[in-house]
């Protein structure tokens, strides 16, 4: 009923050049590959190479943040109307090294999430909890906050087009990967919370897994009921290895 949505995250990783080169391998290895939605999320400098890159094939291209406002007075920041115009479909919002790093509140990655909803692309919207969380047994509080702020004011409607990417943060970047059942545990409360708010709608929003996501492991944890794909790290920098999930998602 779900298509699988397999995403990389590049982070602050790669030139134009390495880009398109990855991308252009990455075209080939997944040229005959149906049912899965296959997408790369790229540092803003890369991104209007990696759309012309990835024209007339199966790959489409994310963006890894975005300032919600159309345009103004925001010196160094991106709007949803630029990214759109450059043809980026999908953008990944509120990851947890922007909610460390930059300090971003589920407050400002609501707005985000009502602005690129607003200039027509898909919100790919991160949530997770920390180590700590999890060991003092506030892992489904965590995700279920994250989630309301995140997604508030939205109607059933818009959620439709609404991706939840699952990152459980101590799995981020450490090879640390939540056990399939755990991953499936939390993607079912995750599934509740978003039943609560947006009724039957939310048996049709995808909920990825991410977090040390890779070849190795991928096929067991997309074969959960409720995980719809991957937003992947480390492994989607090298065209093989993100192709090998791909693969695994079919
Ligand atoms: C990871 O797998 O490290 C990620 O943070 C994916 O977003």
């Amino acid at each position: 009923m779900r298509t699988n949505v397999i995403a990389g995250n590049w982070k602050m990783n790669k030139t134009n050049a390495e880009a398109v080169e990855m991308l252009t391998e990455l075209k080939g290895l997944v040229k005959d590959v149906e049912g899965v939605k296959i997408v790369i999320g790229a540092p803003f400098t890369a991104l209007s190479d990696a759309v012309k890159a990835v024209e007339g094939s199966n790959v489409e291209i994310a963006a890894e943040n975005v300032y919600p406002k159309s345009s103004g007075a925001y010196t160094g920041e991106v709007s949803p109307t630029m990214l759109k115009a450059i043809g980026v479909k999908y953008i990944i919002l509120g990851h947890s090294e922007r909610r460390e790093y930059f300090k971003e509140s589920n407050e400002f990655i609501n707005e985000k999430v009502k602005a690129v909803l607003a200039a027509g692309m898909t919100p790919i919207l991160c949530v997770g909890e920390k180590l700590e969380d999890r060991e003092a047994g506030r892992t489904a509080e965590v995700n279920e906050t994250q989630v309301r702020e995140g997604l508030k004011d939205i109607t059933a409607e818009e959620a439709k087009n609404i991706i939840i990417a699952y990152e459980p943060v101590w799995a981020i970047g450490t090879g640390k990967t939540a056990t399939p059942e755990m991953a499936q545990e939390t993607h079912k409360e995750i599934r509740e919370v978003l039943k609560s708010m947006f009724g039957t709608v939310a048996n049709e929003m995808v909920i990825q897994y991410g977090g040390s996501m890779k070849p190795e492991n991928a096929a067991e944890l997309l074969a959960q009921a409720d995980i719809d794909g991957g937003l992947i790290g480390g492994a989607s920098l090298e065209a093989a290895s993100f192709a090998k999930i791909v693969l695994a998602a079919k």
